[in-house]
């Protein structure tokens, strides 16, 4: 019999790649979607999976639908990937913020502790947690402090908390994967990857003449979401329930990427950038760079993609979206 999949954020970055693996992987795939006034954005990301995935409406913040959801697939594996995801939002939103990513986890374990507690578990943790922790060598591991700077982190900061705790608590199959940041050409177009190459595209093709950014001088740890669905599900059937950094162990600044898309495309960054407050946040997290060697070496994850051909594969996909 196929294993059957739950995944909230079915709609999102990583639920749409996820639902592709775990197809190929031969699961039957439900996923959890929410009702938008514009019908045609409630699956951009997942029509093309029509006919192959079951859609639900429902909510984090809805029990019943949640109970309803579960008791009609009964999963042998949930992947709560549902989130407000964007920081620089939650200082905005925070009150939702928090609601959707630790309330939202906790109404997500209560389902599966009371309805199916044989299943497995994967949260969706975040680097954002270590807030600007890191260790003498540079990086970040489970070790680290987590210390956040932002109302998401501080909420992803509690639902990882509550997972462990029902873990040990209720004797659950249920992991944390700490994932850092990871893009692809289904990136949200306002988080700072996707900005930046979709803005350098358009500049390039003459449609806009300058990119309006924030802070250039962060660094990040930037995966592909293709290699970091991979390493979600890998973690979920590891034979014991754990917390796993995921991460490519190379970090970047701001400035790095900006130079390298524009670069490409056979531009200076300097002569379109221009930066503005609205971009800035009231705290920010500096530095990420993520140490994965146990990931790599107990569950044999490596990523296919490196920086230069994820930023590649964004180029491309922007530049066939905007007809060249
Ligand atoms: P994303 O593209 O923003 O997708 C988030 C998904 O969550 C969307 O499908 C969204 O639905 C759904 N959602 C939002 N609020 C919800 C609610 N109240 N109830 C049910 N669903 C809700 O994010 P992503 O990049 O795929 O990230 C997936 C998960 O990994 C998130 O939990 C994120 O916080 C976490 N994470 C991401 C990264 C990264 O770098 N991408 C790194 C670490 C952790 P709508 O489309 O309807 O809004
Ligand atoms: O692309 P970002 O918005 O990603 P951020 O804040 O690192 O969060 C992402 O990664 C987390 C994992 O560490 C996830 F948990 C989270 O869900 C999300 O996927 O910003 C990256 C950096 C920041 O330092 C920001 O200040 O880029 C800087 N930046 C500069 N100008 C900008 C901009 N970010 C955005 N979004 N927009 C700008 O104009």
């Amino acid at each position: 019999m196929k294993k059957r999949a739950l995944i909230t954020g079915i709609s999102g970055q990583d639920g749409s790649y996820l639902a592709e693996h775990l197809l190929d992987n031969n699961y039957e795939v439900h996923g959890v979607v929410r009702r938008h006034s514009v019908a045609e954005n409630q699956d951009i990301r997942i029509k093309e999976l029509n006919g192959r995935i079951n859609t639900f409406y429902g909510d984090l913040l809805d029990v019943p639908s949640l109970m309803r959801i579960f008791n009609e697939v009964k999963p042998d594996e949930i992947y709560n990937l549902g989130a407000m995801s964007h920081v620089r939002i939650s200082f905005d939103m925070p009150s939702f913020t928090i609601q959707t990513n630790a309330l939202g986890v906790l109404n997500m374990l209560e389902m599966y502790r009371t309805i199916v507690p044989e299943a497995k578990f994967y949260q969706a943790s975040s680097s954002e947690m270590f807030g600007n922790s890191v260790d003498e060598d540079g990086s970040q591991r489970l070790t680290t402090p987590m210390r956040p700077v932002s109302p998401y982190g501080c909420a992803k900061l509690l639902g990882f908390n509550l997972v462990r705790h029902y873990r040990e608590a209720y004797n659950l199959h249920a992991c944390n994967g700490i994932l850092f940041n990871h893009e692809s050409p289904r990136r949200g177009s306002n988080f700072v990857t996707n900005k930046v190459v979709k803005t350098a595209v358009e500049i390039k093709l003459g449609m806009r003449d300058k990119l309006e950014l924030g802070n250039l001088d962060s660094y990040r740890d930037w995966g592909h979401s293709k290699d970091y669905v991979k390493a979600m599900h890998m973690i979920v059937n590891y034979e014991r329930p754990d917390e796993w950094i995921v991460s490519t162990g190379e970090t970047h600044s701001v400035r790095d990427l900006c130079k390298y898309v524009f670069d490409k495309l056979g531009m200076d960054y300097k002569d379109y950038i221009v930066q503005n407050p609205i971009y800035m946040r009231p705290e920010e997290l500096n530095y990420l760079k993520g140490d994965s060697t146990r990931t790599r070496e107990v569950l044999g994850w490596e990523p296919e993609y490196t920086f230069e051909t994820l930023m590649d594969d964004m180029i491309d996909s922007w530049l066939t979206k905007l007809g060249t």
